[in-house]
């Protein structure tokens, strides 16, 4: 007797969506950021990032995938909302605000972050945009530096990918 199971037939098929970046850095960094994103769920960055002084290191999607004169063409941090610089967990945050990356002794940071504000479908999709890691801490906009409230006052772009799409 043959048996179907129906509930394998009917299932709800989500759609994952998957992004990578490869980073790119003059100072002899490397790394490579996977993203992927269930259906409208939130998105997972996993990445391993070498080659770092040990520490925390601001990252951050930036507005743009744009890398002809470095990550500096990569614009301000993705900020579709018209919100202030924060950390990931406030509400005044920008899109892009991932926070910090934690750099062992031995100079590697490999990290898991999910986060509902970097989707990889829609209007405010981060695909075709870059992120970015910083030479120093993100202070999560509460550092008092008149550049706070910006950019987390996290310093050089030490290295930076343009986020493309994975199969
Ligand atoms: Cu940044
Ligand atoms: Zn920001």
């Amino acid at each position: 007797m043959v048996s179907i199971d129906f509930t394998q037939i009917t299932k709800e098929k989500h759609t994952m969506a998957k992004g990578v970046a490869v980073l790119n850095s003059s100072e002899g960094v490397q790394g490579t950021i996977f993203f992927t994103q269930e259906g409208q769920g939130v998105t997972t960055v996993t990445g391993t990032v070498s080659g770092l002084k040990p520490g925390l290191h601001g990252f951050h999607v930036h507005a743009l995938g744009d890398t002809t004169n470095g990550c500096m063409s990569t614009g301000p941090h993705f900020n579709p909302d018209g919100k202030q610089h924060g950390a990931p967990e406030d509400a005044n945050r920008h899109a892009g605000d991932l926070g910090n990356i934690v750099v062992g002794d031995d100079g590697t940071a490999t990290f898991t972050i999910t986060d509902c504000q970097i989707p990889l479908t829609g209007p405010n999709s981060i695909v075709g945009r870059a992120v970015v890691v910083h030479a120093d801490p993100d202070d999560l906009g509460k550092g008092g530096h008149e550049l706070s409230l910006s950019t987390g006052n996290a310093g050089g772009r030490i290295a930076c990918g343009i986020i493309g799409l994975q199969g």
